[in-house]
């Protein structure tokens, strides 16, 4: 294996069975002989941010190691999302299961397929919630701004409930 990468990926379901679909994506992601999970968060039930009129997501991150570069990983979980039946529809609409790369090892990433950091997740409390969950001294240099200064900014974390606590700890 080459080097092993850190990487943090968002996982979210609202259509179906979400909690199938969100174990399906995980399942895929450790088959997958290039990624191993080190981390998982809760699973968070969540309103619909960005476009309003669908149902509630289950969301959570989880942090893995990987050999993939930025752009192979990125197919891997594209391959994922299709593989889980997704279509491709409204921006921001309803999916079976969308999996977003977060961060990828401290590095900066602006390609066309692909910016990382994700540009949209410090204002989005259904993925700084559950990544502060696992790793709660992240810090971002490209903002300046530690997770725990991201999480008190938020204020939609109202629309984020513990769903399933992780080691099972709670339904
Ligand atoms: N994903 C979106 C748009 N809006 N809202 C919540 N609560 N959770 C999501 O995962 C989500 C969303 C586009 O990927
Ligand atoms: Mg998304
Ligand atoms: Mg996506």
């Amino acid at each position: 294996m080459d080097k092993l990468k850190t990487a943090y990926i968002a996982l979210g379901s609202n259509i179906g069975d979400r909690q199938s679909f969100l174990n399906f994506g995980l399942k895929s992601l450790e088959d997958d002989v290039n990624i191993s999970i080190l981390s998982y968060s809760s699973i968070y039930e969540t309103s619909p941010i960005g476009y309003v009129d669908q149902a509630d997501f289950l969301n959570m991150v989880v942090e893995i190691k990987t050999s993939y570069d930025p752009l192979p990983l990125l197919h891997c979980t594209q391959t994922i999302q299709n593989d889980a039946g997704r279509k491709t529809g409204i921006r921001w609409g309803p999916r079976t299961l969308d999996l977003d790369i977060l961060l990828y090892n401290q590095e900066n990433i602006e390609m066309e397929q692909l910016i990382i950091p994700h540009p949209r997740m410090y204002e989005r409390s259904f993925v700084v919630v559950p990544l502060k969950e696992i790793n709660p001294s992240l810090y971002f240099p490209s903002i300046e701004k530690s997770i725990e200064q991201v999480y008190k900014e938020l204020c939609d974390k109202e629309g984020v409930r513990i769903w399933k606590k992780r080691f099972g700890e709670d339904e």
